[in-house]
């Protein structure tokens, strides 16, 4: 997959892109990353990309010219079809859906705003997607777009190792983690959960799942009622209940 990042900062992506698991996959040339700079694409002896909003107001809104001509030079380099994606917490919350459906995709262009944001007609013109990690506010698009980049990249086949695919696929989908616990056996008077001593897999396979289902109940329910639970997973989250005083 090839992932363009446009933004006045590339060395900032280019750092961070080094590391884990995104830096492994462009060692193994699973992904190219590469960076366009709007500051390359002024035309004035300043460099300006940025200018103040009309309208008034403070700060300083990104100019279009140079964003837009960063960003199509991205698309020369990428596949036809990698989508524009601005990150902005005027969009649409990104989750993990939205991760594996870009992680199908030939290549996709992360555009990273700066200032109050961008001037708007080029989101008109040249974006076709606008995401949000959530509702907070950043002072750059870089960090969101790095957070979107290991999202989609971990997804790529090959990424990841077999142990930790493994983690992802399958039943645990669409609920929170369950708990995890490792050496020693006993911390500060605190003992891990003994069933998890117990060498017994399906209990422990149970008891997971079920602590997955409770704690997903408990912190996000609206989660829950997407899994649609059938009688088996009911009685589960039931049990659940019962053990953490619920009723
Ligand atoms: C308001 C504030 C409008 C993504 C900043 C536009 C990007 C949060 C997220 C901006 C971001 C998020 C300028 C800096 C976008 C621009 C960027 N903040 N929640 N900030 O995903």
């Amino acid at each position: 997959m090839q992932i363009a990042v446009v933004s006045l900062f590339p060395e900032l992506v280019g750092q961070v892109a080094e590391f884990g698991v995104v830096g492994r996959a462009q060692e193994r040339g699973v992904l190219q990353l590469c960076c366009e700079n709007p500051r390359d694409y002024t035309n004035d002896a300043h460099r300006t990309v940025d200018d103040r909003p009309y309208g008034g107001g403070p700060g300083m809104v990104l100019k279009y010219e140079p964003a837009a001509a960063a960003i199509r030079a991205a698309k020369q380099q990428l596949p036809p079809g990698s989508p524009v994606v601005y990150l902005s917490p005027q969009g649409n919350v990104f989750d993990q859906a939205a991760a594996r459906r870009f992680s199908g995709m030939p290549g996709m262009i992360l555009l990273a705003g700066r200032y109050e944001g961008v001037d708007e007609r080029l989101v008109d013109s040249e974006v076709d997607e606008e995401l949000s990690l959530g509702d907070f506010v950043l002072s750059g698009g870089e960090i969101a777009a790095m957070a979107v980049i290991d999202a989609v990249v971990r997804l790529l086949p090959g990424v990841l190792g077999d142990e930790e695919s493994a983690a992802q696929d399958s039943f645990m989908e669409g609920m929170l983690d369950y708990p995890h616990y490792t050496r020693p056996e006993r911390v500060d008077g605190r003992r891990v959960p003994a069933v998890l001593l117990s060498g017994d897999h399906a209990r422990i396979a149970r008891w997971r799942y079920k602590q997955a289902l409770g704690r997903t109940f408990l912190r996000r329910p609206e989660l829950v009622r997407k899994l649609k639970l059938d009688q088996e997973q009911r009685e589960l989250l039931e049990e659940f209940l019962n053990e953490h005083g619920q009723v």
